[in-house]
This record gives C-alpha cells, structure tokens and sequence, in this order.
C-alpha cells in the first residue's frame, strides 16, 4: 500500500532509468524508532552486518566518502558469497544513501539501490519511514518477475531486520 507522501517521496528520490533488460521495484517500511537513530544505522556503509541479516563480514578501504568500496562477505547458503560495492550517495541532510554493486560472485549485474529515510509520527511517537528502491539487470535465463521477486524478498529481509535492530535500541 504506498501512502500519499510515499508516492512523492518515491517519485522525488527513486527515479530511476529503467532499460528493456532491467527490473527496478521500491519497498517502504515504518519503524518505530526516532529518524536519527535509523538514519545512524543505514548511513554505515562499512558496517551493513548491523542491520544486514546476510551480511557476515564487510570491509571498506576508507572512509564514507563517495566513491569508497566495500567488499561485502555474506553467509553461507545464498547463492553467493562476496559483493564488491561502491558508494554512490551518502547525503546526511536530505537522508539519502546509494549503493550500486561493482561486483561479486553473484548474479545481480548493474544493481543499484537508493535508501531514503522520512520523519513520521507512529502511535504518537517518533518513527522513520525507510523506502529502498533498486533497479538490477535480469539475468539470462530468469524473468522480470523472478527477479524482482528475488530482490525484493532480500530487501524485505534487510527492512524488517533494520526495524527490529531500530526498535530495540529505540526502547
Ligand atoms: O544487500 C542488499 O542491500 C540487497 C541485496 C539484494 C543483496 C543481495 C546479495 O548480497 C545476496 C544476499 C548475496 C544475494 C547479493 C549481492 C547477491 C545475491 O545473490
């Protein structure tokens, strides 16, 4: 269900150029935990494992500077096991954060994605609604569908764990 101001954002901060090979699909979630503190979470781009349920290990050369890259080691069982990834945008004012995938031993080619966190208010209280969006080749042999399914059961994953992580330090 994307909400009035959801659309907006999504249409504001995740455009993105989508060719005939590619797929590209955006997922939003309410967390009940104060902006910053999300924000603190999702900014790291050389600590995804704190929120990042595949994540097993991660090292960035540098600091968080555009155009910093990340080798990503994720746990076993997934069909892959390292990700090379560059830091596209990492904007501490307007919140936003952009990641696109260099390389790896996976199958998700030109894959990028743009994390945008808002201010809400949840049951009175302060809250942060996170949308991901991403935009990622099919690869031979799999559909539209299957890949967006894929993706986005991922980046479902991520989302929920973030809130969980958020939530309990949020108490
Ligand atoms: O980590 C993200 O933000 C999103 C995704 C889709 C990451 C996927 C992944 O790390 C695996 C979990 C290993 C699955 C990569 C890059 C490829 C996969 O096949």
């Amino acid at each position: 269900m994307v909400g009035g101001s959801e659309e907006d954002f999504i249409r504001r901060h995740h455009k993105h150029d989508v060719a005939d090979n590619q797929c590209s699909s955006s997922l939003v979630k309410h967390i009940k935990a104060p902006l910053p503190l999300v924000w603190s979470l999702v900014r790291r781009f050389d600590q995804p494992q704190r929120y990042k349920p595949f994540v097993s290990r991660c090292i960035a050369q540098g600091d968080l500077r555009i155009g910093t890259v990340r080798e990503v080691n994720v746990k076993s069982g997934l069909p892959a096991t390292t990700s090379k990834e560059r830091l596209e945008l990492l904007d501490d004012e307007e919140h936003i954060f952009s990641v696109r995938i260099v390389g790896g031993d996976h199958r998700l080619k030109n894959y990028s994605s743009v994390i945008t966190v808002h201010p809400e208010t949840i049951d009175g209280r302060p809250g942060t609604m996170v949308i991901e969006s991403f935009v990622v080749d099919v690869p031979e042999g799999n559909t539209k569908d299957e890949t967006c399914y894929f993706v986005e059961a991922l980046i479902k994953c991520n989302l929920k764990s973030l809130a969980d992580v958020s939530e309990h330090l949020a108490v």
